[in-house]
C-alpha cells in the first residue's frame, strides 16, 4: 500500500498553512487542514541515525576518519554500496583517477521512470583527515541512502529517473564530482534535469539554507520548509565550496540544501531559528569532535524529509506501484573457469523487490555431460541466498557453457546466467578420445589415460596410482594439457 503523508501532524503547530507548491491533492477529509504536500513516505531519522552510527564505526576503526584515499574511506564506500544492493540496486563505482588514492564515487540508479530525464541527489562521502566527519559529511550521506531505500522498499510509480551518488574527494576540491561531470557526453548532461546536494544537513545551531533558492529546481525543497514553517535563506557560505558546483559549471541547475559549516549565526538567524547567535553553525566544523554527538536531529529530520518531497514531487507519479516481479535473482561470480576435476562454488542472491516476501524454489540446467551443477538449499525465502556447485569432470570437454539458475516463486520466474569454462584445446571426446584415468584399471607401459585435463603416458604396470600425485611420477609421465 502506499504511504500518503500528510502535514496534519506538524501543522498543528502552525497558525498558519502555507499553500504548497508541491501539493498534489488535498485531504479527502471534510476537516480543512493542510494540503498533503505529496506522496512522500516520512523518512525516519532513527533510520538515518543507523547509518551515522555505522560511519562513526567505520571511523574508530581506521584511525579517526575516513578522507579519500584511506580505509575509512573505502569502508564507508562498502557499507553504502551494500546496502544499496541488498535493496535491489545495481551499484557501480566509478574510479575516479584525478581523486587521491584513485579513491571511487559511487553511483545508483532507480530502474524506472523516462531515462531521459533524470533527477539526481549526491552528498559527499568523505571527511577530512581530522575528524570521522559525521555532520560533513556522513549526514548528507546517510540522508541520501535512506531515501535511496525507501525508494526502493516502496517501489512506486516512477515519471523519472532517479540517480544517487556519493562523491570522493569533496575535501581536495570536489574532485570526485567534478571527475563525474566532466566525463558526461553533452547527451548525458542534457538528461540530468537537476542535482540536489546534500552537505552538513545536521548542524547543532542550525541554519536552513537552500541553494539557489529561487529557481524552479529548489522549488520543491523550499516548499518543505514552507510548509513547516520553517524560513529558509539562501546558501551563501556554501556557495563553489560543495560538488554543487560541478554540476553548476557544467551548466546543470543545481540546488540543496545544509545546515552551514563555520560560519556564525546572526542574531536575526538566532531569532527565527532559535540557537546560538554569534556562534558557529557548526563548532566541531573540520574537527576530531564531529562525532554522532555532533549531531542535531531536528534539522536532520527537515532536510531528508525535504530530500523525499524533492524526489516524490519531481519523479514519482501519481498512478498505482508497478506490478512488481516480487523478486529478483543474482549470482556472483557470474563466471568461472574450471579445470577438468576440479570445482567452483557461486553466491546466489535473491531480493524482495515488492510486496512480501515468497518462497522461491531454485534449480539450474544447461550443464553439459561431464559437468554437475546445483543449487542448495532450495527453496529460499526472497532475500536468503543458496550455493551453486559446478563440479567438473575429469573427462568433460573444453569448452564454454551457460548454466541457467532459474528462481520460481509465486509471483514471478526470474533466471540468472552462469557461464563456466572448462579450458584445454581438447577436439570433442576430450584429450583425442582418450579415456579418463580410473583408479580401478590397470595400466601397462605404452597406456594413455586422461587426467585433470592432461594426457599421461603409462610408464610401468600400476593401479590406482593417480596421475599428477606425489610419486605418481614413477609410473606416469606427463604429455601435457588436453
Ligand atoms: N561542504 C563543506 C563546505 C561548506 C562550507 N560552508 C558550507 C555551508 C553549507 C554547506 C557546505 C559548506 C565542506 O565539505 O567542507
Ligand atoms: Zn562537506
Ligand atoms: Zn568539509
Amino acid at each position: 500500500m502506499r504511504h500518503r503523508r500528510t502535514l496534519t501532524a506538524v501543522a498543528a503547530t502552525l497558525a498558519l498553512a502555507v499553500p504548497v507548491i508541491a501539493a498534489t491533492s488535498a485531504s479527502a477529509t471534510s476537516t480543512p487542514t493542510v494540503p498533503t504536500l505529496t506522496t512522500a513516505p516520512e523518512i525516519s531519522v532513527t533510520d538515518v541515525k543507523a547509518h551515522l552510527a555505522q560511519l562513526q564505526a567505520i571511523a574508530n576503526g581506521n584511525g579517526g576518519n575516513r578522507y579519500a584515499g584511506a580505509g575509512g574511506y573505502t569502508a564507508s564506500v562498502s557499507y553504502v554500496e551494500q546496502k544499496l544492493r541488498t535493496a535491489g540496486y545495481t551499484v557501480t563505482r566509478q574510479p575516479c583517477p584525478s581523486c587521491t588514492a584513485q579513491s571511487p564515487n559511487l553511483i545508483a540508479e532507480w530502474p524506472g521512470g523516462d531515462a531521459d530525464q533524470v533527477l539526481m541527489l549526491g552528498a559527499h562521502l568523505d571527511s577530512v583527515r581530522a575528524g570521522p566527519g559525521i555532520n560533513d559529511n556522513g549526514s548528507g550521506s546517510a540522508g541520501v541512502l535512506q531515501v535511496a531505500l525507501t525508494l526502493a522498499r516502496q517501489h512506486p510509480a516512477m515519471t523519472r529517473r532517479v540517480r544517487f551518488a556519493w562523491w570522493a574527494d569533496e575535501e581536495q576540491g570536489l574532485r570526485g564530482s567534478d571527475y563525474y561531470v566532466g566525463r558526461l557526453s553533452a547527451a548525458e548532461r542534457a538528461r540530468i534535469t537537476g542535482y540536489l546536494n546534500f552537505d552538513m544537513i545536521a548542524s547543532r545551531n542550525a541554519g536552513y539554507f537552500v541553494n539557489n533558492i529561487n529557481t524552479p529546481l529548489a522549488a520543491s525543497l523550499k516548499s518543505y520548509y514552507d510548509a513547516i514553517g520553517v524560513p529558509t535563506e539562501e546558501n551563501v557560505e556554501g556557495v563553489n565550496r560543495s560538488d554543487d558546483a560541478s554540476f553548476r559549471n557544467a551548466g546543470i541547475a543545481s540546488s540543496g540544501v545544509a545546515a552551514g559549516a563555520s560560519a556564525r549565526k546572526t542574531a536575526a538567524q538566532a531569532q527565527k531559528w532559535g540557537g546560538t547567535a554569534n556562534a558557529s553553525y557548526d563548532s566541531c566544523y573540520h574537527s576530531a569532535c564531529d562525532t554522532t554527538a555532533n549531531i542535531a536531529d531536528v534539522p536532520l529530520g527537515r532536510a531528508v524529509n525535504a530530500m523525499a518531497t524533492a524526489v516524490w514531487s519531481q519523479a514519482v507519479g501519481d498512478g498505482p506501484p508497478p506490478a512488481g516481479d516480487g523478486f529478483s535473482l543474482s549470482v556472483s561470480p557470474s563466471s568461472a573457469t574450471v579445470e577438468p576435476g576440479g570445482s567452483a562454488t557461486a553466491a546466489v542472491s535473491t531480493v524482495t523487490t515488492s510486496g512480501s516476501a515468497q518462497p522461491v524454489r531454485l534449480s539450474v540446467s544447461g550443464a553439459p555431460a561431464g559437468v554437475s551443477a546445483t543449487v542448495s538449499p532450495s527453496p529460499v525465502t526472497s532475500g536468503g541466498s543458496a550455493t551453486l556447485s559446478v563440479a567438473v569432470s575429469a573427462s568433460a570437454t573444453a569448452g564454454t557453457y551457460a548454466l541457467t539458475v532459474t528462481g520460481t516463486g509465486t509471483s514471478a520466474t526470474q533466471t540468472a546466467r552462469f557461464t563456466v569454462t572448462v579450458p584445454g584445446g581438447t577436439p570433442p571426446g576430450g584429450c583425442g578420445g582418450v579415456s579418463a584415468w580410473s583408479a580401478t584399471q590397470a595400466y601397462a607401459p605404452g597406456d594413455r589415460a586422461a587426467h585433470l585435463g592432461r594426457l599421461w603416458n603409462s610408464t610401468w604396470y600400476s593401479t590406482g596410482a593417480e596421475p599428477g600425485a606425489p610419486g605418481s611420477w614413477a609410473v606416469w609421465s606427463d604429455a601435457g594439457p588436453c
